[in-house]
């Protein structure tokens, strides 16, 4: 669904906020809320970025189940002045990045059913929270997404929302970053709320034959469809969080979508001469499906 043919539903305020509503939720939803995060937490030890992993301690609140945004918005805002708000589902894009633009991260509020843990179509409050909120209690990634925000307001005056839609697509919902291993060599983690977020892209992102994983470049990202319907078929691996904002802060991005209107978008499986490649995948995984 287009972000941008939306209607605001009559409950949600101007910037389409609602309560969280937190009493409401049934034993079984935060059940389901504590399955989900018993067996991710259990798996992303040596997957999930270190960072990541340090930022999950902000969810446990002073009660088990689906935290309740007001306590979680006071611990995350101690940590890097981020709050999280309630939302009906999708908004419009200017709604979504002028609430990043100020630090707000929008969440829905529902909770995907017992019978569907591994799959959903929209994001629940199991993706947008533990996928999200970890990574924003980061100082740096916590001001690139601020910062991805502002530049969203800026893409939208300059036609370049197709391309920078692509730059979160492939790093803050599927990113991979370079780590060290315990033997000191060098192996991949997950960063991605899309990835840390479901059990089996857990898996399939780092130790899957089929998927390209290829180093972050910017114009090359911006280049790159992506699909929204199974896992990917290309990753895209930084080296810091560092770099992924000193790169978002220093591009200039008016003059580099100029420059991506000449140039022809890349296929998700595509390789470039100039792509450095970490690993060459065999797309086994989508062909299979094709
Ligand atoms: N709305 N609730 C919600 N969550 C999103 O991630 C979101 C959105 N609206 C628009 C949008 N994302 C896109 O514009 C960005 O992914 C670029
Ligand atoms: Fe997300």
């Amino acid at each position: 669904m287009a972000a941008d043919s939306l209607t605001r539903p009559p409950e949600a305020a101007e910037d389409w906020t609602i309560p969280q509503e937190w009493d409401r939720y049934t034993p079984e939803e935060h059940a389901v809320w504590d399955i989900l995060f018993a067996r991710q937490e259990a798996m992303l030890p040596g997957r999930a970025a270190p960072e990541f992993l340090a930022g999950l301690d902000i969810l446990h609140l002073s009660r088990p189940g689906i935290p309740d945004f007001a306590e979680l918005s006071e611990k995350l805002g101690k940590a890097t002045g981020w709050q999280v708000v309630a939302v009906p589902g999708l908004v419009p894009d200017e709604v979504f990045f002028e609430h990043l633009a100020n630090r707000r991260f929008v969440a829905g509020r529902f909770i995907r059913r017992a019978d569907q843990l591994d799959y959903l179509q929209e994001p629940d409050v199991f993706h947008d929270v533990f996928g999200h909120v970890p990574m924003l209690a980061h100082p740096v990634f916590a001001d690139y997404m601020q910062a991805y925000g502002e530049g969203g307001l800026r893409a939208m005056r300059h036609g370049g929302l197709e391309k920078l839609a692509r730059l979160y697509w492939y790093t803050v919902e599927f990113g991979l970053i370079r780590a060290k291993g315990k033997d000191g060599g060098d192996k991949l983690n997950i960063y991605g709320a899309g990835i840390v977020s479901s059990r089996g892209e857990s898996l399939f992102a780092l130790d899957d034959p089929s998927p390209n994983r290829i180093a972050f470049d910017m114009e090359r990202v911006m280049r790159t469809k992506y699909r929204i319907d199974d896992y990917q078929q290309a990753y895209f691996v930084i080296d810091s969080f560092e770099q992924l904002l000193r790169d978002t802060l220093e591009t200039d991005f008016a003059p580099l979508y100029e420059k991506l209107e000449t140039l022809p978008d890349l296929a998700v499986a595509d390789i470039l001469p100039g792509d450095r490649l970490i690993t060459r995948g065999t797309q086994d995984y989508a062909l299979a499906k094709a």
